[in-house]
């Protein structure tokens, strides 16, 4: 008999298609499952979930549907999911890193120049049909090339804007990480690690990529914004959360900084209402990994994962990138 398996979040019916190979599947269907007892209700027999940055697998959830065994989730970002907890039960959970990180990195570029060049506000500006002449200041901006570019969190989607900016627009690169990168590694992307204040006074442009965790919560806030310079920006592709998004929008009505470009939001879907009311912020729906050929890798990816974990096929046992694969250890 197949084992049993719901797909909690919207998936190209390809990937669904994959899964029906291996699975008795249970789809969501058109919108993701969000509701806690429609999740509960839905999971009891199911031995594995496919779910991305939504919705949260806690210690709760895991007690009430007790036949789970596997959580895969088609985000690298994994804050939405208890591990501790899941290994507690020897559930195993996935992640979906590397197949991202280029598309991300190229969002966070794009937005951090959108951000520096008024891109958005230009465009609204001119649909409401407000551009009546040229003008020397008409949307100035800040320049990109040869800008410090400040890189708080350093690890794979980091690098990779590093390498953007300082191969690709001669941008000095600060960075602030927990661990230092690899003196070879530093010196290709002609990056320099530099304490959390030092980053936020030198940037000009500052982008956020760290994972949130309680350690991260509110990483930027009113006190850290007060250092930065008032021509730079801020843009954030990590994790709503990371940034105190009341604090930020003060900060860009008082013109603190600059401008902000935002792909993530605490609270998202929703958004703090102080954000939609300043014009120096360029706001997106957390769509950073969203082309087409990334989110299918990561669907994919997830798939894999779960096939794996679940499955008896040439892979069984071994998901490509479990975060706790010691689960499947026999004991
Ligand atoms: C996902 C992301 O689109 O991978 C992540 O961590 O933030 C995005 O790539 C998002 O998590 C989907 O919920």
């Amino acid at each position: 008999m197949q084992a049993k398996i719901l797909v909690a979040i919207p998936v190209f019916d390809a990937v669904l298609e994959r899964l029906r190979e291996h699975f008795d599947v249970e789809a969501c269907g058109e919108s993701a499952i969000t509701e806690r007892d429609e999740l509960v209700a839905r999971l009891q027999g199911k031995a594995g979930i496919f779910v991305a940055g939504t919705p949260r697998i806690d210690a709760a959830l895991l007690d009430a549907c007790p036949d789970l065994r596997a959580v895969c989730s088609m985000a690298v970002g994994f804050n939405n999911i208890d591990l501790a907890a899941c290994t507690a039960r020897r559930v195993l959970v996935s992640n979906a890193p590397g197949v991202l990180t280029e598309t991300t990195a190229d969002f966070g570029f794009a937005l951090m120049m959108a951000t520096a060049r008024r891109i958005a506000e230009s465009e609204h500006f001119l649909r409401a049909g407000q551009w009546t002449e040229w003008r020397y200041d008409l949307f100035a901006g800040a320049d990109v090339h040869r800008a410090t570019l400040g890189v708080l969190g350093m690890g794979r989607i980091g690098q990779a804007i590093a390498r953007r900016g300082a191969l690709g627009f001669g941008m000095p690169v600060i960075y602030h990480n927990r661990s230092r990168l690899d003196a070879g590694v530093e010196q290709q992307l002609g990056a320099r690690w530099v304490d959390k204040p030092t980053l936020l006074r030198e940037a000009d442009h500052l982008v956020i990529v760290v994972p949130y965790s309680a350690e991260s919560h509110h990483l930027i806030g009113a006190a850290e914004l007060a250092l930065m310079k008032p021509g730079a920006t801020l843009t954030n592709v990590a994790r709503g959360g990371v940034v105190d998004d009341a604090a930020l929008a003060q900060a860009l009505r008082e013109r603190r900084i600059a401008a902000a470009g935002l792909d993530v939001f605490e609270g998202e879907p929703a958004l703090h209402p102080d954000l939609l009311t300043v014009p120096n912020v360029v706001l997106t729906p957390h769509i950073a990994s969203a082309s087409l050929p990334t989110r299918r890798a990561m669907a994919d990816l997830a798939a894999d994962n779960l096939i794996a974990a679940l499955g008896n096929g040439r892979n069984a046992g071994r998901p490509p990138t479990a975060l706790n694969p010691e689960v499947l250890q026999k004991t």
